[in-house]
C-alpha cells in the first residue's frame, strides 16, 4: 500500500492529499483554511493588512501552525500517518521566509507547537508574498546593474518583476540593512515547508519554483554570479543550493513521528511552487496540453521542451518539475476580483453563473477593465476599475452585466497576454476553484474558442505535489501516474462558434482601452 502525501501551502489555505499508488486513489484530502482555522492571524484572504495597496505581506507562522494543525486533525480523524512512505511539499510562488543562524542547529522538540519553535528563529517577523507589487524601484536598478532587460530576460527567463523574490530581497536589504545582515537563510514558502518537515539546514530550492526569483540562471541550472550582485551582498551564502525538483532532502523529522505518527523512514522530496506542481498534478508536464488556472491568481501554463521567453516581458519560464521547462503569465485579479463583484451585488456562486447564462457573449457592449487590485499581467500599479456601456452599467446598476463584464475581461486578458506562449491545443485543460463554476468556463471557452476540460480530482498543486513524492519515492514513471491520476472529467465545456466573431472584435477593443489606460 505505497501512500504519498502532497502538501500545498497556499495563499489562502494549507491542503493535504494522500494518494495511494496501489488502488489507486486519493485517500485523504483536506484544508485548513487561514480564515476559519486560522483567525488569530489576522489574514482573513491570506495576508496581513497593509495601508498600501501594493504591500502583501504574511505571517510566516500561520503556514507552520497550519501544517501542525493539518497533521493533527487526519490524526485525530483516524488517519494513520505511518503508512505514508514520501512526502513533496508545493508552495505560493515567490514568497520568502528570513531566518536567523540559530536555524541550522534547529531540532524541533515534540512537547511543543511547530510555531512556537520556529518564532525565535526568524530574523524578518513577516514574508513578502506574491501579490506584492512594491518593489518597481528595486526592479529597475536590478535590471540597470545586470545589463538591461534583455540580459535579465535571458538569464533568468523573466524580466526584472515586482513580486519576485530577488526585488523583494533587495527592498529588504535597502529598508532594513542591519536586519539583512543578521539573516543567514532566505527560504522560498515552498523550501521552508521542506525544512520544516526535515530540520536539514541545507534544504534545496528546486529549479521550478528557483526560477521565480530573477536569481537562477536558468540554462546552468545555477545562481546566477550578475544577478546575485546586482541584487544585494552577500546573498550567496544566504541561499539553499538549487537543485533538481526530485531530489531527496531527507527522512521526516522525528517531531513528526512523535506527534503525529509518521514512520521515521518517510522520506522528504524537494518542494515546489505551486504552479509547477499544478502541470504536474495536471497531468500536462509533457509538451502539448495547456492549462488554464482560476484561484486567488489565474494563470495559463504549459510545458516547455526548450527556452521560449515573453518579449512583452509579462511570460515567466520555470523549471518544469518533470524536466525540461514550463511557461507561464499570471493575473493578480483572479478569484478575488469575481468574489468583490458578486459581493457588491449580494451574489451567489449560482447566481453569478446564472447572470452569465442569461447574459450574451459580448455583453452588448458593456466592458470593464477589472483592477480592484494592483495588476500584474498587464502592469497596473494603481488599483483601477473602469466601465464602459450603458449608463445603467456604468452606474453599477446593472448585476448581470457587471458579472460578465468581469469574467469576459478576465478570459480576454488571458488570451491576449497568453498568445507568446506557442500553438494553443483545440482543448485547454481547467482548473483552480473557480473552474466549477461552468458560468465561468463557458465565457472562458467561447473567448479563447477551445473545448474545457476539467479533471475529476480539484487541488491539482497538491496532488502534484504527491505525484512528484510518487515518482521520486516510489520510482514510479509519469505516464504511470498521470493515467491514475489526472483523470480528465468525461463533461467537456464546448465553445459557442457564433461567439467567435464577437470576441475577436472584443479582444481588438480591449487592447486598445488598456493602451488608453496605461498612457
Ligand atoms: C505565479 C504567481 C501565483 C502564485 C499563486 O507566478 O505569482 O500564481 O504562485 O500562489
Amino acid at each position: 500500500m505505497p501512500r504519498y502525501l502532497g502538501i500545498d501551502s497556499s495563499t489562502q489555505s494549507c491542503k493535504g492529499m494522500v494518494i495511494d499508488t496501489d488502488r489507486p486513489a486519493i485517500v485523504l484530502h483536506l484544508k485548513i483554511d487561514y480564515k476559519e482555522d486560522l483567525p488569530a492571524y489576522n489574514s482573513p484572504d491570506g495576508f496581513l493588512p497593509s495601508e498600501d495597496a501594493l504591500v502583501r505581506h504574511s505571517n510566516p507562522l500561520m503556514w507552520v501552525e497550519a501544517l501542525d494543525l493539518l497533521f493533527e486533525r487526519a490524526r485525530k480523524s483516524g488517519f494513520d500517518w505511518s503508512t505514508v512512505e514520501g512526502i513533496s511539499c508545493s508552495g505560493q510562488q515567490h514568497g520568502s521566509v528570513y531566518l536567523n543562524a540559530n536555524h541550522a542547529g534547529a531540532r524541533w522538540t515534540a512537547t511543543r507547537p511547530l510555531a512556537e519553535q520556529v518564532a525565535p528563529l526568524l530574523s524578518r517577523q513577516t514574508s513578502p508574498i506574491w501579490m506584492d507589487s512594491s518593489t518597481a524601484a528595486e526592479c529597475a536598478e536590478i535590471t540597470e546593474a545586470a545589463g538591461g532587460e534583455v540580459q535579465v530576460l535571458a538569464i533568468t527567463g523573466s524580466r526584472a518583476t515586482e513580486r519576485f523574490t530577488g526585488p523583494q530581497i533587495r527592498k529588504f536589504y535597502k529598508q532594513e540593512p542591519k536586519v539583512y545582515e543578521t539573516t543567514a537563510r532566505i527560504h522560498l514558502v515552498s523550501s521552508f515547508m521542506a525544512y520544516l518537515l526535515t530540520c536539514v539546514a541545507d534544504t534545496p530550492i528546486d529549479f521550478g519554483d528557483g526560477a521565480g526569483m530573477n536569481l537562477l540562471d536558468l540554462a546552468r541550472g545555477e545562481w546566477s554570479e550578475l544577478m546575485l550582485a546586482a541584487t544585494a551582498p552577500g546573498l550567496r551564502e544566504k541561499l539553499p543550493p538549487p537543485t533538481a525538483s526530485d531530489r531527496l532532502v531527507g527522512p521526516i523529522a522525528p517531531y513528526f513521528v512523535e506527534r503525529f505518527g509518521f514512520r521515521p523512514d518517510a522520506l522528504v522530496v524537494a518542494s515546489s511552487g505551486d504552479n509547477p506542481c499544478s502541470l504536474v498534478g495536471m497531468g500536462a508536464a509533457m509538451p502539448g496540453a495547456h492549462v488554464i488556472s482560476l484561484g486567488t491568481s489565474d494563470t495559463y501554463f504549459a510545458a516547455m521542451p526548450t527556452v521560449r521567453t515573453d518579449a512583452h516581458g509579462y511570460g515567466h519560464v520555470f523549471g518544469n518539475p518533470a524536466g525540461g521547462y514550463m511557461s507561464l503569465i499570471c493575473f493578480k485579479n483572479g478569484s478575488e476580483t469575481r468574489a468583490k463583484i458578486a459581493a457588491r451585488f449580494g451574489l451567489t456562486w449560482q447566481e453569478f453563473s446564472d447572470a452569465i447564462s442569461n447574459t450574451p457573449p459580448g455583453n452588448g457592449g458593456n466592458a470593464m477593465l477589472p483592477y480592484i487590485e494592483a495588476e500584474i499581467t498587464p502592469r497596473v500599479l494603481r488599483p483601477e476599475v473602469r466601465l464602459f456601456g450603458t449608463p445603467e452599467f456604468k452606474a453599477w446598476q446593472d448585476a448581470a452585466a457587471a458579472v460578465r463584464a468581469v469574467v469576459e475581461a478576465q478570459a480576454l486578458s488571458m488570451r491576449l497576454h497568453s498568445g507568446w506562449i506557442g500553438e494553443r491545443p483545440p482543448a485547454l485543460l481547467v482548473t483552480g476553484g473557480a473552474s466549477e463554476n461552468d458560468g465561468i468556463l463557458q465565457v472562458f471557452a467561447d473567448v479563447f474558442q477551445a473545448r474545457l476540460r476539467r479533471l475529476s480530482v480539484a487541488d491539482s498543486a497538491a496532488l502534484g505535489a504527491a505525484m512528484r513524492a510518487a515518482h521520486a519515492c516510489g520510482r514510479i514513471a509519469w505516464e504511470e501516474l498521470f493515467r491514475q491520476f489526472a483523470v480528465p472529467d468525461p463533461k467537456a465545456i464546448e465553445p459557442d462558434p457564433q461567439a467567435a466573431a464577437v470576441y475577436e472584435r472584443a479582444l481588438i477593443e480591449f487592447a486598445q482601452r488598456l493602451e488608453d489606460m496605461r498612457s
